[in-house]
């Protein structure tokens, strides 16, 4: 007898059945959300376009508002079935002869190329630089001649350690890669957030990347120096203790890309018409003002948004508020070098500000996002050796490592030699030249002359050099014997570490001792974590001593320095992040907890005081759906409580019904959405019924100065007015284990 079939199984299809897709052209994507921060693109303004590769000469595909385009195959042939590859019969074999499917999958197939090997998660958005005050009293850069003239930007931040799909929030040198599409030749500008670098010599850049990678056997920990392999090659490798203290330092764990300073790191030369060199740093400053988040939180936050960073400037830029850095420039000759304690040459020195000040020249704007990630973030090729006439290198042994490595990678990244042809990295200015042929070529010369010189005269010749308008390399006189050696003149290790740390205030100290503790915590082998306090006895000694309480270690001896360090470098105040925070609440995002019958008077005043300070918000809630405030009022919310922790907000204020906190009391995600907001030192608005939340969190007898009540319309404007400190420091001394040692 044949076994009875389950009922609820559907008799399989033997005839040919054609399976469409459900019509999606101008279904509901959704209700409105009324928050300010955020904005989501309006879909109905989206058309569709192909952007035209060849910037000009090939057909631009372009489908107007309303219409529909018909999808094609990548050679225009128009496709009929989306859904169903050819087969012979219903059931049977998919059939070869099928383009159509080869060509979608052999395409998908080769979606990928390689990730940059350091720097591979980044995000980039298109703007402007304009210059503010002429240059041309020392350089001949036509960027740098006419004020007020704007030169388009295409700035790419990143960090370095993690792997493309990485969080944003690793504790890591953040890259601020700016491509200047000048009408002399594309300027790159390849630097990063922190003003100096480990190493002095590129010579050791593949050992250092190894080292903070994920070790080769076991490939973890991902996007994270604290690790063995790191913290070995770094105690055995001296020079790198300057940028150590940068990278423990919050710098390393910043905001936004919005709140980071950028560097050009290397000391370059700016080169006037006559052949006159200046050397020059180049340091971008943003207006937004500096600002970082804590060690706990980043952790919390890569968690709850791993592209917080990326998020942040996506949201920035669609919501009009669009971020900009002054570029300054510190000038000095060759006396001033002379004279200076340290090497110009050596990465890992800075020029302090106060020694030499800081002019500015320019701003930067970032006003646009890209169109497409891959054709636009993914594909820019950052060059150190893409300077114009006017801009030219030292002899920094980092800088010329890396004008070597940059070509040849995107050679790897790209493919092949014509990258420049890729819409991104193509200069916005006049090219000709004889370069032909290869990979992808889109741009080859026409007419019959590949070649010069040639003697087909002006008309089909081609381009000839120019000795007056083409770039010069500044003639500086080389000599001495070849030989593999490190200048004496590179050999302070730590008289400008122990600069930047007593540059700091106590938090931001705190801060750096709490960091190194947690690294080296992590670290198994305590021979390392020995050998890398021995250096930080050269750096501090209360430094020393706190990180080795911090560990349980034993104090070690002081590491043998290669030169005495200077104790007395005067401190300065430029190197501080709260010493340079913004001064208002500006840009800055409050997260407003709501429930069902929340004050719609007060909700209401504080969404008027955050706009009138010219910051955004979003409301928290227990449902995706919003909550109906006391006077019949709903607000749709952003996030449901469970996925809108505190750690993504600026300052946060919890405005609820009596019955709303109860039920949060009991919510553990509210609960920890109070409790974060005060172990991160934020100011918090409380609201006449919230108070049920804080008690059950068990912080009510703990709230200070910066929890300010929200009882009254009027208290708003005062609280938003508060949250123009960011943090309320002192309370970190309270609710962390580290910051008493004596407990
Ligand atoms: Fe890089 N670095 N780097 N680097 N770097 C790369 O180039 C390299 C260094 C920096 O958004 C790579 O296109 C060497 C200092 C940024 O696309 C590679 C040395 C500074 C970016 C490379 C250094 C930087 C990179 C990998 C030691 C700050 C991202 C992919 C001498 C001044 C650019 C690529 C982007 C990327 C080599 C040191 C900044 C392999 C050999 C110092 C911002 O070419």
């Amino acid at each position: 007898m044949m076994a009875k079939k389950p009922t609820s199984t559907k008799p399989l299809p033997r005839s040919a059945k054609k399976i469409t897709p459900p019509d999606l052209v101008g279904a509901d994507v959704g209700g409105e959300s009324p928050q300010k921060a955020s904005p989501v693109p309006d879909d109905a303004e989206i058309s569709f376009a192909f952007a035209d590769p060849l910037g000009g000469g090939g057909e631009t595909h372009q489908v107007a508002q309303g219409e529909v385009a018909t999808l094609t195959t990548q050679q225009g042939i128009p496709v009929a079935d989306d859904q169903n590859s050819l087969k012979q019969g219903s059931r049977g074999p998919t059939l070869l002869e099928d383009f159509h499917f080869r060509e979608k999958i052999f395409h998908f197939d080769h979606e990928r190329i390689p990730e940059r090997v350091v720097h591979a998660r980044g995000y980039a958005a298109h703007g402007f630089f304009e210059l503010t005050d002429s240059l041309a009293d020392v350089s001949r850069a036509d960027i740098f001649q006419r004020v007020g003239e704007r030169t388009p930007a295409f700035v790419r931040f990143s960090t370095v350690a993690g792997n493309k799909g990485s969080f944003d929030l690793a504790r890591d040198v953040r890259g601020f890669a700016v491509k200047l599409y000048t009408q002399e030749g594309n300027w790159d500008l390849v630097g990063n957030n922190i003003p100096v670098f480990f190493i002095q010599d590129a010579i050791k850049f593949p050992d250092l990347v190894h080292s903070v990678k994920p070790a080769p056997d076991r490939e973890f920990p991902q996007a994270a120096s604290a690790h063995d392999n790191f913290w070995d090659f770094i105690s055995l490798t001296p020079e790198s203790f300057h940028m150590i203290m940068w990278t423990m330092s919050d710098r390393a764990i910043p905001r936004s890309f919005r709140t980071m300073e950028g560097f050009g790191v290397h000391t370059f030369r700016l080169v006037d018409a006559a052949g006159k060199s200046t050397f020059v740093k180049f340091h971008w400053k943003p207006r937004q003002g500096l600002q970082s988040v804590v060690w706990n939180e980043a952790v919390k936050i890569n968690g709850a948004d791993p592209d917080f960073h990326r998020r942040d400037l996506w949201d920035a830029i669609n919501g009009g508020d669009f971020p900009e850095w002054d570029l300054g420039v510190q000038l000095f000759d060759d006396a001033f070098a002379d004279s200076f304690d340290f090497d110009v040459l050596d990465a890992t020195k800075i020029i302090p500000e106060e020694l030499v000040p800081v002019r500015v020249v320019g701003r930067l704007v970032l006003d646009r996002v890209v169109d497409n990630f891959f054709a636009e973030t993914e594909q820019v090729a950052f060059c150190t050796q893409n300077v114009p006439p006017g801009i030219d290198f030292s002899n920094d042994p980092l800088l010329q490592g890396r004008n070597f490595s940059y070509l040849d990678t995107q050679i790897k990244r790209l493919g092949g030699p014509n990258f420049t042809h890729i819409p991104i990295n193509a200069p916005k200015c006049p090219m000709a030249h004889f370069q032909q042929d290869g990979h992808m070529a889109m741009r080859n010369p026409k007419g019959r002359v590949n070649y010069e010189p040639n003697s087909w005269g002006a008309a089909q010749g081609g381009p000839r050099e120019d000795p007056a308008r083409g770039f010069t390399s500044f003639a500086e006189a080389a000599d001495g014997p070849k030989q593999r050696v490190r200048s004496e003149s590179f050999a302070d290790h730590y008289s400008q570490a122990r600069q930047f740390y007593v540059s700091q205030t106590p938090i931001e100290q705190k801060h750096i001792a709490d960091a190194l503790v947690f690294e080296l915590s992590k670290v198994e082998r305590p021979d390392i974590r020995s050998r890398t306090v021995s250096h930080l006895r050269n750096i501090d000694s209360t430094l020393a001593a706190t990180v080795a309480d911090g560990l349980g270690l034993p104090l070690p001896d002081a590491a043998v320095a290669a030169r005495t360090p200077i104790a007395d470098l005067p401190a300065s105040d430029k190197l501080s992040i709260v010493k340079n925070g913004p001064a208002s609440f500006r840009g800055r995002k409050l997260g407003i907890l709501i429930s069902d019958g929340a004050d719609a008077a007060i909700f209401k005043a504080l969404l008027a005081a955050v706009d009138a300070e010219g910051a955004v918000y979003e409301v928290v809630a227990p449902k995706i759906a919003g909550a109906t405030l006391s006077d019949g009022t709903t607000v749709a919310a952003r996030h449901k409580i469970d996925g809108g922790p505190s750690v993504l907000f600026d300052a946060v204020a919890v405005i609820v019904s009596a019955a709303g906190a109860a039920l949060l009391s009991r919510d553990a995600a509210a609960r920890d959405f109070v409790t974060d907001a005060f172990a991160h030192c934020k100011y918090i608005g409380i609201g006449a019924e919230a108070e049920a939340i804080f008690v059950a969190a068990g912080i009510a007898e703990d709230l200070d100065e910066a929890c300010l009540p929200l009882g009254r319309p009027g208290q708003a404007a005062t609280f938003v007015e508060a949250c123009r400190g960011l943090r309320y420091w002192p309370r970190e001394l309270t609710v962390d284990l580290d910051a008493r040692p004596e407990a």
